[in-house]
């Protein structure tokens, strides 16, 4: 059996339906802290867990005979950086009491979110390496990188099969844009439709690397049925599919809708987004799992106006 916890977010979202469509409805159970969208909770079992509460999880865990755990309950950047003891404590504790149910062998696989955001000011912003500088200035970045370092431990020190991949910016059209930086990309595709123009919160030169949520679902989906031998990193994998500026995507979105105009007005996640890299080299992901992505700006967008009009 599987649990989700953070199973009504962007990426839990997602992730819920489909790992339900690969091994049955009634083996993934579905968990948040609040009762998500009605359709989603009813269509198959789901629990109310708050994933700081330890013994919730435990109890959830036994009571369905879980083995494998997806901890995707998170505040992302802009969020955190609003609530930095809150983040720390959610983005953090989360991931010990994770960690430490598999130690004690209760669970048997964890998959656990990083992000670029782990990436900072003095790390090379072009095709970024798996292994380089890494000084994050978010309170996001920073929980992500001592999450990934916990991560590795767990795994030399105590054998914990925990699994990671360090995701781009995520697009999707199932849930309204959240507390990203990179969300202006998904925001953008709900107000393109709406209203024809959009207002970016990024400057126009704001190159950041992305992916379509498609893509990052059946990146987990691998990374996790991939033999365990084959997972050489355990802190966390660069995964990339492409990079783009608002420009860019402006311009792919005019493509499908002619009228469409964007203006600029750049605010504190401009600030975010600098520290970021602009593309990542995610050539070890693609050697030890055989990943490799199939959207590009164009795709990703004739899909998003697809499911969106
Ligand atoms: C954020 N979408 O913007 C997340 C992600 C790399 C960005 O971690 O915070």
């Amino acid at each position: 059996k599987i649990l989700i916890i953070g199973a009504c977010g962007q990426i839990g979202t997602e992730l819920t339906k489909k790992l339900r469509s690969i091994y049955g409805v009634n083996q993934v159970i579905a968990s948040d802290v609040r009762k998500g969208d009605p359709d989603f909770v009813a269509s198959g079992p789901f629990e109310v867990v708050n994933a700081l509460d330890f013994n919730q999880v435990e109890e959830v865990i036994e009571k369905h005979g879980v083995e494998d755990v997806y901890l995707m309950a998170a505040l992302l950047s802009a969020t955190a950086e609003k609530n930095p003891a809150f983040a720390w404590d959610l983005n953090m504790n989360s991931l010990f009491h994770v960690l430490n149910l598999a130690k004690a062998d209760k669970i048997k696989k964890i998959f656990w979110p990083s992000s670029i955001a782990v990436f900072g000011p003095t790390t090379p912003k072009q095709n970024t390496p798996q292994y380089t500088v890494m000084e994050p200035s978010t309170v996001y970045g920073i929980s992500k990188q001592s999450g990934e370092r916990w991560c590795e431990y767990y795994h030399n020190i105590y054998g914990v099969d925990v699994r990671s991949i360090r995701y781009p910016g995520l697009i999707s059209w199932s849930t309204p844009p959240g507390g990203g930086t990179t969300d202006y990309a998904v925001d953008i595709y709900y107000k393109a439709l709406a209203d024809g123009k959009y207002t970016c919160f990024l400057n126009e030169e704001t190159r950041l690397p992305m992916m379509y949520m498609d893509d990052a679902i059946r990146a987990t989906v691998e990374i996790m049925q991939a033999p365990a031998e084959s997972i050489k990193i355990r802190s966390s994998y660069n995964l990339s599919a492409m990079d783009f500026t608002p420009v860019e995507i402006a311009e792919a979105i005019k493509k499908e809708i002619p009228d469409f105009t964007i203006d600029y007005e750049p605010d504190f996640r401009q600030k975010i987004a600098d520290s970021w890299p602009q593309s990542i080299d995610d050539s070890s992901a693609r050697q030890d799992w055989g990943w490799k992505h199939d959207f590009d700006l164009q795709a990703m967008t004739a899909d998003m106006i697809a499911h969106l009009k």
